[in-house]
C-alpha cells in the first residue's frame, strides 16, 4: 500500500470534496481517500499492483479539477 499525496485545484464546496472522492475511490486498487477542502491536500491510498500515481492524477482531471506539480 502507498500513499500519494496530492495538491488538488478547483474545488469549491463539500460537494467538490464528494465528487473527487468518490472519483478516486472508483479507481480499482484505491483503498483510502482524504480531502481537505480549504488547502486542497488530499491523500490517497492505493495499492500500487492495482493503480498509479498518473492514473489517480487523471481521475482528478477527468474529475474536473486541477493538480499543483
Ligand atoms: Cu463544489
Amino acid at each position: 500500500m502507498k500513499t500519494e499525496f496530492l495538491k488538488v485545484t478547483g474545488m469549491t464546496c463539500g460537494g467538490c470534496v464528494n465528487s473527487l472522492t468518490r472519483a478516486l475511490k472508483s479507481i480499482n486498487g484505491v483503498d483510502g481517500v482524504q480531502v481537505e477542502l480549504s488547502t486542497g491536500d488530499t491523500q490517497v491510498q492505493y495499492d500500487e499492483n492495482f493503480t498509479t500515481s498518473d492514473q489517480l492524477r487523471s481521475a482528478v482531471k477527468n474529475a474536473g479539477y486541477g493538480l499543483v506539480g
